[in-house]
């Protein structure tokens, strides 16, 4: 089999939201499979800790800081990428938040914070990703990441729950209009991880039970159990794949 398949050399990759958690499992594994990386986050401090710790490796990294939410600061975020002759070939929509409390007491601020950061984020930076892929006619990869709250609820979580839903939706929406101009769009919904977001969840004895008893594998996801999906979708092994999430939950979703 063709090593090259997997090979990213050449191409760059934006991960939003990449200075921690997922993210930064997720750009590291990209850019050891041989893509130049554009950190993303808020804190430029967190951002540059996490290009600096990329180059240490010996890595090609650009420090993007902006919020994904913001469509202005979007724009200027790209332009600034296109003045630098930085052309993204590969786009993680990773950035999100989690809000744990009752649908009742949820306000119309807090769901829209979750909304706009879990989804209309992946949006913004995945129409000005897929405008600059069109344009080039070279064809890309959008990688969107869901949940298994994409597909299942769980009380006490319903704006992140709803993002995730609509993250599903919108990777295939995506695929149904940019396909046709080579670019994959597909998404990696990611069970119960070893995340800072989850250290609450984590820290509870009767909740960590539940996520190994509810999980076939029996324990909690490490976050550089994603890499391998995201060099996956995010190389040539994966060219004729589209609107597709790849669950990678130790088995949870396909258990009563
Ligand atoms: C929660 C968790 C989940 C997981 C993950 C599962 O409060 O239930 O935060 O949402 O983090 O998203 O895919």
């Amino acid at each position: 089999m063709s090593t090259t398949l997997f090979d990213l050399s050449g191409r760059t990759a934006l991960v939003t939201g990449s200075s921690r958690g997922l993210g930064q499992a997720i750009a590291r594994g990209l850019a050891d499979a041989g893509a130049s990386l554009v950190v993303n986050g808020t804190d430029a401090a967190r951002v540059g800790a996490a290009a600096k710790a990329l180059r240490e490796s010996g890595h090609v990294v650009h420090e993007a800081t902006f919020d994904v939410t913001d469509e202005a600061a979007v724009l200027r975020a790209f332009e600034r990428l296109d003045a630098a002759g930085v052309e993204i070939d590969i786009l993680v929509n990773n950035a999100g938040i989690q809000l744990r409390k009752p649908l009742v007491d949820v306000s119309a601020d807090d769901w829209n914070k979750v909304i706009n950061t879990n989804l209309t984020s992946a949006f913004l930076v995945g129409r000005e990703a897929a405008r600059r892929m069109i344009a080039r006619q070279r064809g890309g990869k959008i990688i969107n990441i869901g949940s298994v709250t994409s597909e299942l609820a769980r009380a006490t979580v319903a704006p992140y729950t709803t993002a995730k839903g609509g993250i599903k939706m919108l990777t295939r929406a995506m695929a149904a209009e940019w396909a046709e101009h080579d670019i994959q769009v597909n998404a990696i919904g990611p069970g119960y991880m070893l995340t800072e977001m989850n250290r609450a969840l984590l820290d509870n004895p009767s909740f960590d039970a539940w996520v190994k008893g509810r999980t076939p594998a029996r324990r909690w996801g490490r976050p550089d159990e994603l890499i391998g999906t995201a060099v996956y979708l995010a190389s040539a092994a994966s060219g004729y794949v589209n609107g597709q999430m790849i669950y990678v939950d130790g088995g949870m979703l396909s258990v009563l």
